[in-house]
C-alpha cells in the first residue's frame, strides 16, 4: 500500500472530509493538478521531475527554502526506489516528502492545570482575528467549556462591538473596554472576571497591528506581561491569525510577531479563497511554528483542527478521478 493509500483510509472516516475537500479545492486544482500533469508517462525521471515540481511549489507558497528541501528528500527517496518510476509512485515519494518537511507538532495546545486558560489572539489588521475567536468559542463551548471573551481591541471604531454581537450569538461573556482604553488594563479586567467566575478558556482579540510598527508591538509585549500577573502562565496560547492569501511575506510577519510575543502556532484563515495552501509547510519549516486551525469560509463552524494528513490528501489527491 502507497502512502497516500495509507492516508486515504483516514480522510475517508474523518468528519471534516468535506471541509477539507471544499476548502483546499483551489490549492489542489493548483498545485495537485499540476503535479499529476508532471509526472504523467514520459517524464517519469525523477531529475526532470524535481525542476518541474520545484516551479510548482514556488507558485503554491511553499517557500524557496522548504522546496528545496521537499525536493532533496524526494530524490533521495526516488533514488532508493530506483525500479518502480511510475505516475503512482512519484505521487506517493513526493507526499512522503512533504509529510516529512512538516515533521512533528511539538506544540501541543497547552490547557492550564487548574484555572483560566488563557489563548492570546494576534495579527494584522483584518486576517480574521475576531472572527476566528467567536469559531473558537464556538468550538469550546461544544466540548463542554466555560468560555469568556475579551474584547481587547480598543483601537478600532466599531471593534468592541463586533466581538459583542458575536458574544450575544453565542451566549458568551464579553469583557470590554472603551474605545482608546489601554487593551492592557482590557486583559486585566478579563483574567479577574475569568478567575471570579470559573471560566475555562479566555480568548482575548487584540487590534490588528503591522508587525513593522514597534509601539504597537511594544503593546503587545506589555498585554502578554500583565495577564500573567493575574493568572500564572497566561498567556497559555498565543497564536497568530494569519490570511492564508498573505503570501511569503507571512513568514517574516510570523517572524516580527514571534519576537515580540512568543508565538506557539498558526490559524491561517481564508483557506477558501487562496490556491496557495503550501505556506502550511512553509510556516512551520521556516519558523517551527505549526498550524493549529484553518479557516474555511465566515460562519461560526468554519474552523477545523489541521491536520497534516488530510492536508496532504487534500491538496494532491485526484478527487476528479477518485469520488
Ligand atoms: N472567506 C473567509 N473569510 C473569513 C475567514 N475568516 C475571516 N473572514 C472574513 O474576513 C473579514 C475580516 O475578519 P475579522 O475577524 O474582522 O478580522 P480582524 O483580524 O479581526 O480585523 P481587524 O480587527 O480589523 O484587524 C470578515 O469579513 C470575515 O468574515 C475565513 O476563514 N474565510
Ligand atoms: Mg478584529
Amino acid at each position: 500500500m502507497g502512502f497516500l493509500d495509507s492516508i486515504k483510509k483516514a480522510f475517508t472516516g474523518n468528519k471534516d472530509k468535506e471541509e477539507y475537500l471544499n476548502g483546499f479545492a483551489k490549492t489542489n486544482a493548483n498545485l495537485g493538478r499540476r503535479l499529476r500533469y508532471i509526472s504523467e508517462d514520459g517524464k517519469v525521471n525523477a531529475n526532470e521531475f524535481v525542476d518541474e515540481l520545484m516551479v510548482a511549489l514556488i507558485d503554491s507558497d511553499v517557500g524557496f527554502h522548504t522546496a528545496e528541501k521537499i525536493c532533496d528528500d524526494f530524490l533521495n527517496r526516488a533514488d532508493y526506489y530506483w525500479r518502480v518510476r511510475s505516475k503512482d509512485m512519484m505521487i506517493d515519494l513526493l507526499s512522503e516528502a512533504m509529510h516529512a518537511v512538516y515533521g512533528e507538532d511539538d506544540k501541543e495546545t497547552v490547557y492550564a492545570e487548574e484555572g483560566p486558560t488563557v489563548i492570546l489572539m494576534v495579527g494584522v489588521n483584518g486576517s480574521g482575528k475576531t472572527t476566528t475567536c467567536a469559531k473558537l468559542a464556538n468550538r469550546y463551548l461544544a466540548e463542554g467549556k466555560k468560555v469568556a471573551l475579551a474584547a481587547a481591541d480598543t483601537f478600532r471604531a466599531g471593534a468592541v462591538a463586533q466581538l459583542q454581537q458575536w458574544g450575544e450569538r453565542l451566549n458568551v461573556p464579553v469583557i470590554a473596554g472603551k474605545e482608546n482604553e489601554d487593551p492592557s488594563s482590557v486583559l486585566v479586567e478579563a483574567c479577574r472576571y475569568a478567575v471570579a467566575n470559573d471560566v475555562d478558556i479566555l480568548i482575548c482579540d487584540t487590534a490588528g497591528r503591522l508587525q513593522t510598527k514597534k509601539n504597537l508591538m511594544i503593546e503587545l509585549e506589555k498585554m502578554n506581561r500583565v495577564v500573567g500577573k493575574i493568572i500564572p502562565g497566561a498567556p497559555h496560547n498565543t497564536w497568530l491569525v494569519m490570511d492564508a492569501n498573505t503570501g511569503q511575506n507571512g513568514v517574516s510577519q510570523a517572524q516580527l510577531f514571534n519576537e515580540s510575543t512568543k508565538l506557539d502556532g498558526i490559524i491561517l484563515t481564508k483557506m477558501d479563497g487562496t490556491a496557495k495552501g503550501g505556506i502550511v509547510l512553509s510556516i512551520k519549516n521556516d519558523l517551527g511554528l505549526p498550524v493549529k486551525y484553518i479557516g474555511f469560509g465566515e460562519k461560526l463552524d468554519d474552523l477545523k483542527e489541521f491536520d497534516l494528513d488530510m492536508y496532504l490528501y487534500s491538496i494532491i489527491e485526484d478527487f476528479k478521478n477518485e469520488h
